[in-house]
Parts: C-alpha cells; structure tokens; sequence
C-alpha cells in the first residue's frame, strides 16, 4: 500500500500537476503532430507530375483541340523505360503526352500516344496483353501515405484502342471487383492518328472520391503499354516505378491549381 501511495505520488510530480484527462488530451495533440509532420515530409518526398486546372469545355470525342496551352507530360525517353529497353526502338515506336483537366463533375485525362503499330484484341481486364495506357490515381494520397497495396481509394483504369484503333475501350482493375458498370458517367473518347491514337478519359469525380480543392495533391501514375504483334507486350514506359501497378506509395503527385 505505502508502495503504491510512493509510486502514485512519483508519477504525479513527474507530469508537473497535469490531471489525467490533461495528460491524454497532450499525447493526442503529440502524436497528431507527428503524423502531420510525417505526412508532410511523405508528400514533400513523391515524384512530381504536375498542376491540374479547371476546365469547362471538353467534348470527350479523341479530338484534342481543346488542351492547347496544357502542360503536357512526357513519357518519351530511354530512361522512361520500365521494361523491355532493348526492344524499345524510339519515340514512334512507342511514346506519349499527357494532359489533365477538371470539371466541376469529372477528371479528364487525355493523351496523344505515339506507335507505330495498333495491336490489341484482348478485351476489358486483359487489354494490358497489348496496346494500351494504364491510368493510377490515388485519391486520398496523405490519409494512406505509407500503404503498399491498393485499398478503396486506390485506382487503376486501362485504355485500348484495340488493333488499328478500331475497338477503343476503357476498363477498370482497381478496386478489384468493381464493375465497369458501377462507375456510371465514365466515358472515352479515342481516335486512329497517322502516328498512333489520341485519346480522352472521363472519370466522374463522385465515384473515385476526389475532391478539387487547391493547393490539395492527389497520387498518378502513367503507364504506357506497347505490343506490335498479337499476344507479344513488347516494351512499356512510365512516369513512375514498374512496381506502381501494385503499390500506390509509387505514384506521383499531381496538385489542384
Ligand atoms: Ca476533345
Ligand atoms: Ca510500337
Ligand atoms: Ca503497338
């Protein structure tokens, strides 16, 4: 009893008077500071991808008229190449630019994507068998900055033009199991170009859960696909790590202007 009574009163001294209460409302106000300041830095550290700015004025058909004056992102170079470099025969064979864009009601991705060869017959989830573009979006990058695998906030959309860009697509792998179906108001836009496809992607806001606010960052990553003959992927380039595919901590950071 004395022994508990010393304990109890050492204790007390060493929180320099504070009540209980007190001393759990300052471990909560520490340890929230800390995940602030470890977000912070998380974010501070990911790769930079760019602005995104408000539009009101795209008409989803392949037609990229409208994005001039948009900065563009290049996935263009050697260096870009996260596999098959040796068979990688320069930017005709195999390159792209990407614009991105909001509405009050859609995220807008659009992309002029060199390649000299339209191969893909494989439809919906299996389109990344052949010529396609792989879109990842992260819409709540600081809530799970540090979670490797994809959860509820984590997406991965697919883009095919098919073989000769006769049979555009869109699909979704991530969430895994949500259906095509579910994502009500997406819509592609997609046309055969001398050089390759051009290409715009509608996501309506609502259902990935991003909210434009600026200044705010969401997570993106780009991949680019390249098949010249049936059944073969040949070479891909990206502006974010092989690995992005299956862990969002890869993405890159896109910010609300
Ligand atoms: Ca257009
Ligand atoms: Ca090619
Ligand atoms: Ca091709």
């Amino acid at each position: 009893m004395t022994c508990k009574s010393n304990l109890n009163r050492t204790r007390r001294s060493s929180m320099a008077g504070l009540s209980h209460a007190q001393i759990v409302v300052v471990m909560i106000l520490i340890l929230g500071l800390a995940s602030v300041i470890f977000s912070q830095e998380s974010l501070a550290n990911r790769a930079v991808m760019g602005e995104i700015r408000a539009v009101s004025n795209v008409k989803v058909d392949g037609q990229l008229s409208e994005w001039r004056g948009f900065s563009q992102i290049n996935i263009n170079s050697a260096a870009q190449c996260i596999s098959g470099a040796n068979r990688w025969k320069g930017s005709a064979d195999l390159s792209g630019r990407i614009m991105l864009a909001y509405s009050a009601s859609h995220l807008y991705i659009a992309g002029e994507i060199r390649d000299d060869k339209l191969i893909n017959d494989q439809k919906g989830i299996l389109m990344w068998n052949g010529d396609c573009v792989q879109v990842f979006i992260d819409t709540d990058l600081d809530g799970d900055y540090d979670t490797t695998v994809y959860n509820a906030d984590d997406f991965s959309f697919g883009i095919s033009p098919g073989t000769d860009g006769k049979a555009p697509e869109w699909t979704i792998w991530q969430p895994a199991g949500k259906q095509i179906g579910t994502i009500l108001g997406t819509s592609l836009g997609l046309v055969r170009t001398s050089e390759g496809y051009n290409f715009e992607l509608a996501i309506p806001l609502e259902h990935i859960g991003l909210r434009p606010t600026p200044g705010k960052s969401f997570g993106m990553g780009i991949i680019l696909i390249d098949s010249d003959e049936p059944g073969v992927v040949k070479s891909q380039l990206a502006n974010v790590p092989a690995n992005a595919w299956r862990d969002p901590t890869l993405f890159a950071k896109v910010t609300f202007r």
